[in-house]
């Protein structure tokens, strides 16, 4: 049982795994610390959404005469604002802008690139529903100082850093470096994330949870409808006894996949033939995440990570979290008819 009474807090954690990679500037390592101070200004806004009406805040200009922006517009600024001066990114690529977001030139640009999903899910807010940010660090590929969308567009092998934040019960910020997946809860009473949940691995044998949003079961193909008929029991063979889980916030059903074991699926259908989810901030970063916790995350036949986007908001099919469910269910969709 790993010895959990000291307290590490995230900035701590970032610099003894700087530690690690002797080749480190602290460049990287800042940029992580800049995403955390990000996700506390988020948090702090998120938490305080439900009292957005008691406040008189919500569509109108609250008490200090500022127009109340929407969440996920607020989120992104943050993001934005906390990472474009740091000198250590050429660009960024956000789901809320079309293209990608060049540093200011006023700014000195560096050598990464942050893609992100400033606030996801953000149509639960309203019914106090768990939402979260999603986040990946690359390096550029070009010699364009100011970076360009070729920087943007890399399979999520390529990642140096990835991440999201859970803002529910408790805000959480989760992330690995390539030297494990590691989760961190924030103590609004002294405003510093902990480490609370060091070495995360997808238990094995995992909880048997399945989630999917089966009201698209019509729009399935049938390896699709085969391997959902299957984990309800209602396949060949024993009930392998499963239970649904399904909230319908990304970040939330992927954690408790994390934590718990099971399989997310949001598959292609005949209204999404590509999916929902974004390939390049919301599928590769959570795959790396799920990788280096044991498990495995794919499009239904092929690893995430090994998917070359081919343009910034490009969609996929997702299939991810404990090893062998989702080779089943690669297995199911392969059958087909
Ligand atoms: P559906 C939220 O809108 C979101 O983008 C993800 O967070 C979530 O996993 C998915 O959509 C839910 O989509 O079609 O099941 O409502």
């Amino acid at each position: 049982m790993k010895d959990n009474t000291h307290i590490v807090t995230i900035d701590r954690h970032i610099i003894d795994q700087e530690r690690l990679h002797p080749e480190a500037t602290g460049a990287f390592s800042n940029l992580l610390t800049d995403m955390a101070l990000a996700a506390k200004i988020v948090s702090r806004e998120v938490n305080m959404a439900g009292l957005a009406d008691i406040l008189g805040r919500v569509g109108r200009t609250n008490i200090q005469g500022e127009v109340v922006q929407k969440l996920d517009v607020f989120a992104q600024e943050a993001i934005y604002r906390a990472m474009d001066h740091t000198g250590h990114l050429c660009c960024m690529v956000s789901e809320e802008h079309e293209d990608f977001i060049p540093i200011p030139e006023k700014f000195p640009a560096g050598p990464y690139v942050l893609v992100f999903d400033p606030l996801d899910g953000s149509s639960n807010i309203d019914v106090n529903v768990s939402i979260g940010t999603i986040f990946s660090i690359y390096r550029k590929v070009t010699d364009n100082e100011r970076g360009s969308v070729e920087d943007c567009l890399q399979a999520g092998r390529e990642q140096l850093a990835a991440g999201y934040v859970v803002y529910g019960s408790s805000t959480m910020l989760v992330y690995t470096t390539g030297s494990g997946v590691h989760g961190f809860t924030l103590d609004p009473s002294i405003g510093e994330f902990i480490l609370s949940h060091p070495d995360i691995q997808i238990p094995e044998p995992p909880n048997r949870y399945y989630s999917v949003n089966e009201a698209y079961y019509s729009r399935w193909g049938k390896g699709q409808q085969r391997f959902v008929d299957h984990l309800k029991g209602l396949g060949d063979g024993p009930d392998p006894g499963f239970s649904s889980r399904y909230i319908g916030s990304l970040v939330s059903d992927f954690h408790r996949t994390l934590l718990k074991g099971g399989i997310f699926m949001y598959p292609a259908d005949t209204k999404s033939p590509s999916g929902k989810l974004r390939l390049l901030y919301e599928a590769s970063p959570l795959a790396w995440i799920a990788e280096e916790a044991g498990g495995r995350a794919s499009s239904g036949s092929r690893d995430i990570l090994d998917i070359v986007p081919e343009e910034l908001h490009q969609r996929t099919p997702l299939y991810i979290g404990s090893r062998a469910l989702v080779d089943q269910a690669e297995e199911y969709l392969a059958k087909g008819e």
